[in-house]
């Protein structure tokens, strides 16, 4: 369909990954990590995304926070974190400690009504609603708000489960399909499920995976020419 509109916004690529689940220093996906921040470096990614269970839990010990917020220091890029279940954001999560707060470059989704945060070097608007309990009742995807039309690429961010067109059971932090296709946004950054994953075309919607078991991140292009485009990226080496 060609696109009448007098502006076209910058070109913008972003990594995504979710689900790395780190518990200690000597765990195989700290590794990952570092790999996963190399790669964006090397890919000169403008942003990151973390789509929750960055970390197993909210037991987390000082070092492995040292080392995960050292690594995450090292991108020139922003990185935006998304609280996901397993380390959810409760009184005493790992995301209170002051080392989160050390840079200006670390954007944690703290709103558990939803929030946007806005990165106008970027021309990006970021939205996402972090889990904030551990009662499995946060719908991950609701009250999305319809992005304003402002030159902006609109992303949005959450945790949970797909469950396409069928009502939703027993599931918990469920997305529904409606969901993504009302969402009026570029794209959506998924995580919760193990492996590299599209869900939807219109708008686009991944599951990234998580390293461990999928040894990839998806790496998104946002094109006005070219449309989104996302790509599997093997982490070799990891
Ligand atoms: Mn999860």
């Amino acid at each position: 369909m060609p696109d009448s509109r007098a502006w076209r916004r910058r070109r913008r690529r972003i990594l995504h990954t979710s689900d790395l689940h780190l518990d200690r220093l000597e765990d195989k996906a700290c590794d990952s990590l570092a790999t996963i921040v190399s790669l964006a470096i090397d890919e000169q990614v403008d942003m990151v995304i973390i789509a929750g269970d960055l970390f197993d839990h909210n037991r987390i010990e000082n070092d492995l926070v040292s080392f995960v917020v050292g690594q995450l220091k090292r991108l020139p890029a922003p990185v935006v974190i998304l609280p996901g279940n397993h380390d959810c954001l409760v009184p005493g999560s790992v995301y209170e400690q002051a080392e989160f707060q050390s840079s200006d470059k670390i954007h944690i989704i703290r709103a558990p009504q939803g929030e946007t945060l806005d990165l106008p070097e970027l021309e990006v608007s970021i939205w996402g609603k972090c889990i904030d309990s551990y009662d499995a009742d946060v719908l991950p995807l609701e009250g999305v708000p319809q992005p304003r039309v402002n030159g902006r690429w609109h992303v949005a961010v959450a945790h949970g489960y797909y469950v396409g067109k069928e009502p939703p059971l027993s599931y918990s932090y469920y997305i529904r399909h409606e969901e993504l296709v009302n969402s009026g946004q570029d794209y959506i950054a998924l995580g919760h499920l193990p492996m590299f994953r599209c869900v939807c075309l219109e708008p686009v919607a991944y599951y990234c995976g998580s390293p461990s078991m999928s040894d990839s991140v998806a790496l998104v292009e946002l094109s006005d020419e070219t449309g989104v485009q996302v790509t599997q990226c093997m982490l070799a080496g990891s």
